[in-house]
């Protein structure tokens, strides 16, 4: 049993709004790099822990394993009610937290297994392929337009109080189809994103884990 948390990640990946949280609460963690994108070997490294294969994967200090992005990031907040990066369970965000932590993963995130690597569902037919990754960048887009309207962020999504949720959003919305495209679908939360891009207490770690790259917005 290992005395802090594992963290199976990568650099841009999924991990990062789970790496981002546990330095706002102040745990300990390391790192098992393994950018699952890249292929069966990187997959491979992950196996043992997620048979899903996927990042990010947690293992706690006690040996618990965690999958699910969206599961990390809650019970980790919820666990450290001091950072305040979670509504309690009787805040009246909660029900809205609880609702769009669940919509990124399932209508959003899920689209990059499909688009990462179509032939898992169409073999070499490269029409096909070449058709999947045009149709889920608007799929994409659209989920991103329809939560935009659904929101009514003030500072942060969920009101003046930063949580997991922005976290996630902000990393999220920097994948394909890329921030340009998401600034235009989702105006309210394009400034939301940006003003956690900017936040103080997490430059060091965007340049280290996920760095504002020349043309990195699309
Ligand atoms: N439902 C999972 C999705 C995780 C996921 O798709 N992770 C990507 C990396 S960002 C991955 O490992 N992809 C490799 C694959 O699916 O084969 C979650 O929310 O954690």
């Amino acid at each position: 049993m290992g005395m802090v948390f594992t963290l199976y990640g990568a650099a841009g990946s999924g991990s990062v709004p789970v790496e981002a949280t546990l330095r706002l609460i102040g745990q300990d963690y390391r790192v098992v790099e393994a950018p699952t994108w890249e292929g069966e070997a990187e997959r491979d490294k992950v196996a043992a822990v997620n048979p899903m294969r996927q990042v990010p994967a947690l293992v706690t200090p006690g040996g618990e394993i965690i999958t699910e992005s969206a599961a990390i990031l809650i019970w980790l907040a919820d666990s450290h009610p001091q950072a305040r990066l979670s509504p309690a369970f009787d805040d009246p965000r909660r029900a809205q937290f609880l609702r769009w932590m669940s919509f990124i993963p399932a209508s959003i995130y899920s689209m990059f297994w499909v688009r990462d690597e179509p032939a898992r569902l169409v073999g070499d037919n490269l029409e096909a392929q070449t058709e999947i990754q045009r149709r889920t960048i608007d799929r994409i887009a659209d989920c991103w337009r329809m939560m935009d309207a659904q929101v009514a962020p003030g500072r942060f999504l969920l009101g003046e109080e930063m949580t997991v949720l922005d976290l996630y959003v902000a990393t999220a919305s920097r994948w394909t189809p890329q921030r340009r495209r998401f600034y235009a679908e989702a105006p309210r939360m394009a400034e939301v994103v940006r003003r956690v891009d900017a936040l103080p207490a997490l430059q060091a770690f965007w340049s280290e884990r996920f760095p504002f790259e020349d043309g990195w917005e699309g």
